[in-house]
Order: C-alpha cells, then structure tokens, then sequence
C-alpha cells in the first residue's frame, strides 16, 4: 500500500470543487488517512516548493498557494502515486485530456486545482511537512478486500 499527498489548491477552495475532486479519490477506492483545512503560509510553501526555487513562475506559485485556504489530504491505497497523478493529468490544464482533474476543470497552467506527490519518496517527505504523525489514521475500511 502506498500513501500519496494531495492539496487541493486556494482556486479549488475557491470555486467550490472540494466535493466533487474528493468525490472523485473515494470511487477510485483510495482510502481517506487525513484530511485538514488550514491557510498554508509562507514558510511551508516554501517548503513545499523547494525544488522550484529559481524557476520563472516561483514567486507566483508561492503568492497563488498562500492566497487562500487549502485543503492538504492523504490517500493511502494500491499504487497511489500513480493513480492520483493520472487522475489528476498534466500541468497546463489546457493540455490534460477530458476525464482527468485538470482537463475537466480547468485551463491555466498555475491555478490547475491539485497537486499530487510525484514519487514515493516525495510523498513520504510531504505527508511529514504538512501532516503530525498523529493526524494520520490507520484503520480497516470494511470493502477492503472488494478494493484490493
Ligand atoms: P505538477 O503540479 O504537475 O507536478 P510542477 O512542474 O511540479 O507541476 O509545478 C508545480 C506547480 O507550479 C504546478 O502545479 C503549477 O501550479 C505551477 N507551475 C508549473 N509550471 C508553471 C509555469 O510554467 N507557469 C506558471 N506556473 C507553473
Ligand atoms: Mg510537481
């Protein structure tokens, strides 16, 4: 079982999709681990985005992500990663298919609504920086061995 972090960005706060993007991770069968609300500030958007320091679109990342309320979930299931990268398409909405998150709603390049961890490892070092240990709940959903 892998575990992924998802936020749902200040835009999708803002257009009111937090239902319909979470809608989503639950019929796929990924398992709700945490869930929280919270402003992101300044410090852990930095680190959130480290890696993106020095990139032309840095300083905007970093405004749009602090501009409002966020929503920071883990999903725990069978290659999680992959799956939530898939369902959530490319970077530039304008360029990711219709069925994914950010084909269907939609066309900006920074205001793309999601972001999901890139790697196990990102993933691991994520879960840390916005969740405590004992904000992650272990528990056994009762359909899952329908899930796999
Ligand atoms: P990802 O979210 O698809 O993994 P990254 O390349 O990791 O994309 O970029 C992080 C975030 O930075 C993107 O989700 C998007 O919000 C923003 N971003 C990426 N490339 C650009 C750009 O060229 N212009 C403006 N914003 C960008
Ligand atoms: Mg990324």
């Amino acid at each position: 079982m892998q575990r992924t972090l998802v936020l749902l960005k200040p835009d999708c706060i803002q257009r009111r999709l937090i239902g319909s993007l979470i809608q989503r991770f639950e019929q796929k069968g990924l398992r709700l681990v945490g869930m929280k609300f919270l402003q992101p500030s300044r410090e852990l958007a930095e680190k959130h985005y480290a890696v993106h320091k020095g990139k032309p679109f840095y300083e905007s990342l970093l405004t749009f992500l602090t501009s409002g309320p966020a929503v920071a979930i883990v999903w725990e299931g069978r290659e999680a990663v992959a799956v939530v990268r898939e369902m959530m398409g490319k970077t530039d909405g304008a360029k990711s298919p219709p069925g994914t998150i950010r084909g269907d709603y939609g066309i900006s390049v920074q205001n793309n609504l999601i972001h999901g961890s890139d790697s196990t490892e990102n993933a691991a070092m994520e879960i840390n920086l916005w969740f405590a240990p004992n904000e992650l709940v272990a528990y056994q959903p009762v359909d899952a061995s329908w899930i796999g």
